[in-house]
C-alpha cells in the first residue's frame, strides 16, 4: 500500500464532509492539528491506526444486528456476523480467552455485562430461569417482585476510586454502587500497594457474589493468581477489568500470575486504551458464563455498532503481530523512565514508581492541588489528568494527583531519552506554578498562578521533542 493511500483517504473524506457541513470538516482537521501539537500524557488514550480509524467511516454503520453472530433479531446481518466473528476470534486468540463478546460500546458498558451475566448465573432465582427459557409472559406479579428481590442487593467487593479503582467497580454515585451491596479494598497507608491480607480479610467478613480486580490509577502489577485464590476461598465470582493495561496482557509483558485472562471467570476491557483500537469495550469469559455474556445485547446494551466491530477486528488483528509485544514493553520502558526523571527532580510519586503504562504523581509536595497542576501542564502544552491519589484530602473533584501514561507518546515513537526530558519539563510546570487564593483571601483550590512567557517556553520546548516523531506522518492533508 502506498503511503499515499492514507492521505488520499482522509483528504477525500474531509472533502465529502465539508460539501455538507464545513464546520464539521474543520473541527474533525483541527482535532488532528491538536493531537498532532499536544505531549498526550493521558494514561487512557493512544492513536489509533489509520486502518482501525478508516474501518469505522462506511456503512455498517446503517445496520442494525441486535442478537449475536447466526442469531439475529433483524434480517441481513451476514457481513455483521463476519466482521463480528472476525473480532471475537482475534480476540480469544490473542488472550488465550475461552469466549470474547465484542459488542459493548464502552468499558462501563462492558461491566454492565459482566454484572449482569454473574448475576443471571450465580443468583438462584426460579422466576430468572422462567425468564430464560423465553417464558416471560407466564411471569406472574409475584414473579417479577421476587427477581427483583433476588437480583438486587448483592454483594461486591472492589478497589476504592481513591486507591486506583474504577467508578464502575462500586462507586456510590455510579450505577455499580447502587446495584449492589458493595464494599471497597485499599492499598497499605505506608506503601501504597495493594495488602492482599487485607483484601482476604475483607473478603471473609464481607462473603462478596463479586470480586473485582482492575485499577484505573493503580501503577503497579496485580497478582491475579492470589485475588482468584482469595475468590475462591469465599465462594465469589473474579472479575477483571483490565481496561487500562491490556495492551500489556496482549503484548506479553504482564504473564504468569499477572495475565488475568487465566485466572479470572470474566474479563472486561476497553479496545481503545493500550490496546490501540477503536473506542469501545470487549468481554471476554470461560465457557460456563459465554451464554448469559452473549446476551448482552439487548438484555444490557442497545444495537451493536458493526462499524466499530469492524475496527475491533483490525486493531486485534495488528496486537497479534509480533511487533506489538515491543510496542508493550516500550510503553512500561518509557513510563519506568519518566518516573525515574520524576523521582531524580524531587518528585513524589504514589508506591515510588510504576511496573505498568502510568504514573501518578502527588503534587501536595508542590503545593498544588491536581486541578491546578493540570490546567498549569495544560497551559503548557502538556496533557494530563489530575486523579486521587489514596486517601484524597482534596476529594474526587479537586484532587491531589495527577496521573500520567505513556501508550500515546510510545506510539508515537518517542523513547526513554525523551521520557527524561518530558520529566524536567513536568517539574519545571509544577515548580514554578503558585497556588492562588479567593477573593476573600482563602486559599483556592482551583486558581493558580504561572508566568506566561514559562508556559509558551516549555510549549515550544514540548514542540521540539515531538518534533522528530510526527502523528500520523502518512497524512498530509493540506
Ligand atoms: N476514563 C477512563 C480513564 O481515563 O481511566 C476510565 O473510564
Amino acid at each position: 500500500m502506498s503511503r499515499n493511500a492514507e492521505s488520499t483517504a482522509f483528504r477525500s473524506a474531509l472533502e465529502v464532509i465539508r460539501a455538507v457541513e464545513p464546520r464539521v470538516a474543520d473541527a474533525i482537521g483541527a482535532e488532528l492539528t491538536d493531537q498532532r501539537e499536544s505531549l498526550k500524557l493521558i494514561a487512557s488514550e493512544n492513536y489509533a491506526s489509520p486502518a482501525t480509524l478508516l474501518a469505522m467511516g462506511n456503512w455498517f454503520s446503517d445496520k442494525y444486528a441486535e442478537g449475536t453472530v447466526g442469531r439475529r433479531f433483524y434480517a441481513g446481518c451476514q457481513n455483521v456476523d463476519t466482521v463480528e466473528a472476525l473480532a471475537a476470534e482475534h480476540a480469544r486468540e490473542l488472550f488465550g480467552a475461552a469466549h470474547a463478546y465484542v459488542q459493548p460500546h464502552s468499558g462501563i458498558d462492558a461491566n454492565l455485562v459482566a454484572f449482569w451475566a454473574v448475576l443471571a448465573d450465580r443468583v438462584e432465582s426460579p422466576a430468572l430461569k422462567k425468564a430464560q427459557v423465553r417464558q416471560v409472559n407466564d411471569l406472574t406479579e409475584a414473579d417479577w417482585f421476587a427477581l427483583r428481590r433476588e437480583l438486587g442487593n448483592q454483594r461486591m467487593l472492589g478497589m476504592s476510586l481513591d486507591a486506583g479503582g474504577h467508578l464502575t467497580h462500586g462507586f456510590r454515585p455510579n450505577i455499580s454502587g447502587k446495584m449492589f451491596d458493595q464494599r471497597s479494598y485499599g492499598t497499605d497507608p505506608a506503601t501504597g500497594l495493594i495488602d492482599y491480607d487485607r483484601v482476604a480479610e475483607a473478603a471473609r467478613e464481607f462473603e462478596p457474589l463479586i470480586l473485582v480486580g482492575g485499577y484505573s490509577a493503580y501503577p503497579r502489577k496485580v497478582n491475579f493468581r492470589i485475588l482468584r485464590e482469595i475468590a475462591d476461598s469465599v465462594g465469589a465470582t473474579f472479575m477483571v477489568d483490565m481496561a487500562h493495561f491490556a495492551g500489556l496482557v496482549a503484548g506479553k509483558v504482564f504473564t504468569g500470575d499477572f495475565d488475568p485472562v487465566p485466572h479470572a471467570h470474566i474479563v472486561t476491557t476497553t479496545t481503545h486504551k493500550s490496546l490501540r483500537g477503536p473506542r469501545g469495550g470487549m468481554v471476554l469469559c470461560q465457557p460456563e458464563l459465554a451464554d448469559q455474556v452473549d446476551r448482552g445485547c439487548p438484555m444490557v446494551l442497545g444495537g451493536p455498532l458493526p462499524h466499530v466491530m469492524a475496527a475491533k477486528a483490525v486493531a486485534l488483528a495488528e496486537a497479534r503481530r509480533p511487533d506489538f509485544a515491543d510496542y508493550a514493553q516500550r510503553i512500561v520502558d518509557n513510563a519506568q523512565a519518566l518516573a525515574d526523571g520524576l523521582l531524580r527532580r524531587g518528585a513524589t510519586l504514589v508506591t515510588g514508581g510504576t511496573d505498568n503504562h502510568l504514573v501518578l504523581i502527588d503534587v501536595s509536595g508542590y503545593g498544588l492541588t491536581g486541578r491546578q497542576a493540570e490546567q498549569a501542564l495544560l497551559d503548557s502544552g502538556i496533557v494530563t489528568n489530575r486523579n486521587s491519589v489514596p486517601q484524597d484530602p482534596n476529594g474526587a473533584w479537586y484532587t491531589s494527583g495527577i496521573r500520567i501514561g505513556t501508550p500515546a507518546l510510545t506510539t508515537r515513537g518517542l523513547g526513554t531519552a525523551e521520557m527524561d526530558q518530558t520529566a524536567e519539563l513536568i517539574h519545571t510546570v509544577l515548580t514554578q506554578t503558585t497556588a492562588g487564593a479567593n477573593a476573600d483571601g482563602t486559599p483556592s483550590k482551583a486558581k493558580y498562578t504561572l508566568d506566561a512567557d514559562l508556559a509558551d517556553k516549555v510549549s515550544r520546548q514540548a514542540a521540539d521533542l515531538l518534533a522528530p516523531h510526527p502523528l500520523y506522518p502518512a497524512v498530509d492533508l493540506t
